[in-house]
């Protein structure tokens, strides 16, 4: 499972990262599966159900590290909205513009988390995926973002083979164009959670000072007054996730929810 920490710095950032915690057996089992094409599933369909025992989808899913932060993300037994195999061909394609996927989706008490796996090691040149820390939560729409070229604080992914990213469904991403000899492999699924997303992680330290610390972590992209509403919206989603309606950071969150209903006498 998740700590509480962990949980903050998704919050903060829009994603959590797992560094090799897929074995080199089935990093090298997933060239060829993923090669093949996974076979499509229909849109909501139980995680149990959508892929079958023994599969290489079932099996990444099963394993404890992944498993752990799925269930401390979205609970158990989420929906699969869509997953994809994105390949990027040697010295071929372009970088794709920075998007959220799927439409604008301002949920702020809930989200959805797409998976991202890279069987082989991610070299910086092998085109691995950009992503801009911290932008999940802000009010854009699908690839409305496209225009930007580099941001300040931009992470382009570079890591070991059989590292899984979970990421929060508005994060801006796009992979990037792939300059290295080789096909560089990604496993996408995207889950929708069925139960409330509330205290679903290992919350033996939420009150550890770093997780107030981690919400307010403050990127490099930002402005200076647009940066308070991305700290401001994640106190809100900290409320939502942890059923605690005294969060806040700074006082933005306590102001802005005070609604007196005694009438004055
Ligand atoms: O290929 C990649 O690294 C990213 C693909 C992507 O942006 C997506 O699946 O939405």
């Amino acid at each position: 499972m998740l700590s509480s920490v962990q949980m903050a710095r998704f919050v903060a950032r829009g994603s959590v990262r797992l560094d090799a915690v897929v074995p080199p057996e089935m990093n090298a089992e997933a060239l060829p599966v993923l090669d093949d094409g996974v076979p499509p599933v229909p849109y909501g369909t139980p995680v149990s159900q959508a892929f079958k025992p023994g599969s290489f989808p079932r099996r990444l899913l099963e394993l404890p590290q992944v498993a752990g932060a799925l269930r401390s993300l979205v609970g158990p037994e989420p929906t699969v909205d869509h997953h994809a195999v994105h390949i990027r061909e040697p010295h071929g394609g372009e970088a794709q513009p920075l998007h959220a996927d799927a439409i604008i989706d301002v949920r702020p008490d809930a989200f959805d988390v797409q998976l991202m796996y890279y069987p082989q090691q991610v070299t910086l040149e092998m085109g691995g995926t950009l992503s801009v820390p911290g932008s999940h939560l802000r009010r854009t729409n699908e690839s409305d973002t496209g225009r930007y070229q580099n941001l300040r604080g931009q992470d382009r992914l570079v890591c070991p083979a059989g590292t899984v990213v979970f990421l929060h469904h508005g994060l801006w991403h796009g992979g990037r164009r792939n300059d290295s000899d080789s096909r560089r492999y990604m496993f996408k699924i995207r889950f929708n959670p069925r139960v409330r997303q509330r205290l679903l992680w290992d919350t033996s330290d939420l009150h550890d000072p770093e997780v107030h610390a981690e919400l307010d972590t403050h990127f490099p992209w930002y402005e200076q007054a647009s940066g308070r509403l991305e700290r401001y919206n994640r106190a809100l989603l900290w409320r939502e996730l942890t059923g605690d309606d005294t969060f806040d950071i700074e006082h933005w969150v306590t102001r802005t929810a005070n609604r007196p209903q005694e009438a004055a006498v």
